[in-house]
């Protein structure tokens, strides 16, 4: 399967509940108010916010009638094009080297996963990487890291279960820096958004990162699980205001009927999708496409 239709692939389920209703409303109404507002509805079924889908269609309808379109299909290439531009107000950020990339999220979402299968990403690329096993909170935390630096064949630094993930971070980041590593991926704990302890213990990381590699571009990627939906969004403001998002992994994309969320998330909290997981293999990851998103979705 080629690269990004693996990626529409991923989007199958939403896709089909999308395009059955736009089919039944294509079939049922003019272009009109309730045409308008079912169409509405459908993006918000799909998990689009309602203040993102109201924009939305306001546009489609302003340009529709702007130029006189009384065609349905035209209307949906005027929805694609207006939802492609509503992901691309974030922009997303070129990658550039050495980085360190620090991966954060609540519990269970992806990112061990995640960080598996992009270590295995920037390997073929060719580029030198290091994991940190900052979820020192389980010692399976540790372990479940390993495993995926055995398979992507890429160095771990690592400590004891339960000393001081920021330790580990200073550990990783002397260590890649010393080695000319191109990627450092930092692994956290789950954290829920609402502990502030915890927090806490995150910006603490944030911090000797940019302190004690200040040469290195520094991302900060939000792991959201795409199941979850809107809740992403709450997810997403308090993890923004923590340490700073530079961007979304969205994970678990094979699973949901849900995939509207991420508009919203683009249009309105202006944080780009950087990539996406597709399946639980190594290989199941993507860049982010915004075409291939939108293509996907209907
Ligand atoms: N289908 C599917 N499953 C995924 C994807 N990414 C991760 N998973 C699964 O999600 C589960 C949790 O993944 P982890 O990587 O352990 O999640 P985590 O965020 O590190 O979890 P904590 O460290 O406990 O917070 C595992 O069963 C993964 O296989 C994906 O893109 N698609
Ligand atoms: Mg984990």
């Amino acid at each position: 399967m080629g690269l990004f239709s693996k990626l529409r692939a991923a989007l199958k389920k939403t896709k089909e509940g999308v395009a059955q209703k736009m089919r039944r409303l294509f079939l049922k109404n003019k272009l009109g108010d309730e045409f308008y507002d079912e169409l509405e509805e459908i993006l918000i079924s799909a998990d689009v916010s309602v203040r993102t889908a109201e924009a939305v269609v306001d546009e489609v309808r302003g340009e529709a009638i702007g130029n006189r379109v009384k065609d349905e299909s035209f209307v949906t290439d005027l929805l694609k094009d207006i939802l492609e531009e509503t992901l691309n107000e974030a922009p997303v950020p070129e990658i550039e080297y050495p980085c360190v990339m620090m991966f954060v999220g609540v519990n269970g979402v992806g990112k061990t996963t995640t960080i598996g299968k992009i270590a295995n990403y920037f390997v073929r690329d060719k580029k030198s990487v290091t994991v940190a096993a900052a979820d020192t909170f389980r010692a399976a935390a540790i372990d479940q890291l390993n495993v995926w630096a055995d398979r992507a064949k890429v160095r771990i630094v690592k400590h004891e279960e339960g000393s001081d993930p920021s330790a580990v971070v200073f550990d990783a980041v002397s260590s890649a820096r010393a080695k000319n590593t191109d990627v450092l991926l930092i692994d956290t704990a789950g954290r829920l958004h609402v502990k502030d302890n915890l927090m806490n213990e995150l910006k603490k990381m944030d911090r000797v990162v940019a302190r004690e590699y200040p040469e290195a571009k520094f991302y900060k990627f939000l792991v959201l699980d795409a199941t979850t939906g809107q809740n992403a969004y709450a997810q997403a403001k308090v993890f923004q205001e923590a340490v700073s998002l530079d961007g979304i992994v969205l994970t678990k994309l094979d699973g949901t009927a849900k995939g509207g969320f991420v508009f919203s998330l683009c249009g309105e909290l202006k944080i780009p999708v950087v990539f996406a997981g597709v399946g639980e293999g190594i290989d199941d990851i993507e860049r982010f496409d915004a075409t291939e998103f939108v293509e996907g979705f209907f």
